[in-house]
């Protein structure tokens, strides 16, 4: 009863002191970067990771409008950095982009940076090694997709070519990369679409819960997700905190609405599902890791060095295919831009 009172008092406060806050932070970032705020047009925001839960939240209009501003701020900080020039590339001696014929000039990710969509895309195209530019898109002017009716994330041009929704994108340029891929046995297509499924609508859906599950563990990601923003010190102190404190409380409305009633169980239970998927094998593609290998990786790898990830290595059979997925996979094949 304690608690809940106490709780209670901290969302109230939360929302009260981070409307002024936030007001602060996008102000100054806007006028940094010469931009209109972001107070007006609070769209339809439906980040899974970061936002979703705000919009089916319509009994808590500040807080809605809470998380749409900081999302935006931190989102929109990040995309300043992307704007610098490219200057460095992942370096491919002996890369699986060799054996291959698919070579894109221009490859450009729009993404949120923790989103588990987008990082299937990255993780996908980093095993293959093929060099893209990121994107850091707006969650609340979208400005960078203005161009596309389509508005999630991930969006991937391929030499100006447009492609959308994660598993679309990674089975058309699997298509391209391998198209003798079609000799594969069905029961293998069958495995592998199973678990790409899998990944989509059960997976992700445990991850939220679990990286916001405490105070201590929101803080903990949002230090993540505003270390990769271009923020000034002040502008990085205050989207932590009152970013943390309203994914806290997003969180618990997060695992009402997917049944989770323990998040780390929920999170246990999956790795330990992933581990019995593999039978025994290096990867669910046998001795090479195969799309659903590289989607759950991409999935996870934001995570991994959070306390939720630290607690599901430690505490699961997952440790093992994790690491042998980091080294295959390898570097990032991600063009950084200038001073990144
Ligand atoms: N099925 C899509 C889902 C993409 C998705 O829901 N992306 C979220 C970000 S994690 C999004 O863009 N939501 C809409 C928004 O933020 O306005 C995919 O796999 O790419």
């Amino acid at each position: 009863m304690k608690r809940a009172t106490g709780l209670s008092h901290l969302r109230r406060a939360t929302i009260v002191s981070s409307n002024a806050v936030t007001t602060t932070i996008t102000s100054s970032v806007n006028s940094r970067l010469g931009q209109p705020a972001f107070g007006s047009g609070l769209s339809s925001t439906k980040s899974p990771w970061l936002t979703k839960i705000f919009v089916d939240d319509s009994s808590s209009p500040s807080v809605q409008s809470l998380s749409h501003s900081i999302a935006g701020t931190m989102f929109f900080s990040v995309a300043a950095s992307s704007l610098a020039q490219d200057v460095h590339a992942k370096e491919l001696p002996t890369s699986r982009l060799q054996s291959h014929k698919f070579c894109p000039k221009d490859v450009v990710l729009y993404q949120y940076e923790a989103c588990p969509f987008c990082n299937k895309v990255k993780a996908f195209l980093d095993y293959y090694d093929i060099p893209y530019k990121v994107v850091e898109v707006n969650p609340i002017s979208k400005k960078e997709i203005k161009w596309s009716d389509y508005k999630k994330v991930p969006i991937l041009t391929v030499d100006g070519e447009r492609m959308v929704n994660s598993s679309d994108i990674i089975d058309n340029l699997f298509k391209r990369i391998s198209p003798e891929k079609s000799a594969d046995s069905m029961q293998e297509v069958d495995e592998e679409r199973k678990w790409l499924g899998w990944v989509d609508n059960h997976l992700v859906h445990v991850l939220s819960p679990n990286i916001y599950r405490s105070v201590g563990e929101a803080l903990e990601s949002f230090d993540y997700i505003t270390t990769h923003g271009n923020f000034s010190f002040t502008e990085r102190i205050m989207a932590k905190y009152t970013g943390a404190a309203a994914m806290y409380f997003v969180s618990k409305k997060l695992k009402k609405k997917h049944n989770i009633t323990d998040e780390r169980k929920a999170l246990y239970e999956s790795a330990e599902t992933w581990v019995d998927a593999l039978k025994g094998r290096d990867y669910l593609g046998g001795l090479k890791p195969n799309l659903a290998d590289i989607a759950v990786f991409g999935a996870l790898r934001p995570i991994r060095h959070l306390q939720s990830g630290k607690d599901m290595v430690e505490h699961t059979r997952i440790g093992k295919w994790y690491s042998r997925m980091e080294k295959t996979v390898g570097d990032s094949s991600r063009i950084k831009a200038q001073g990144e």
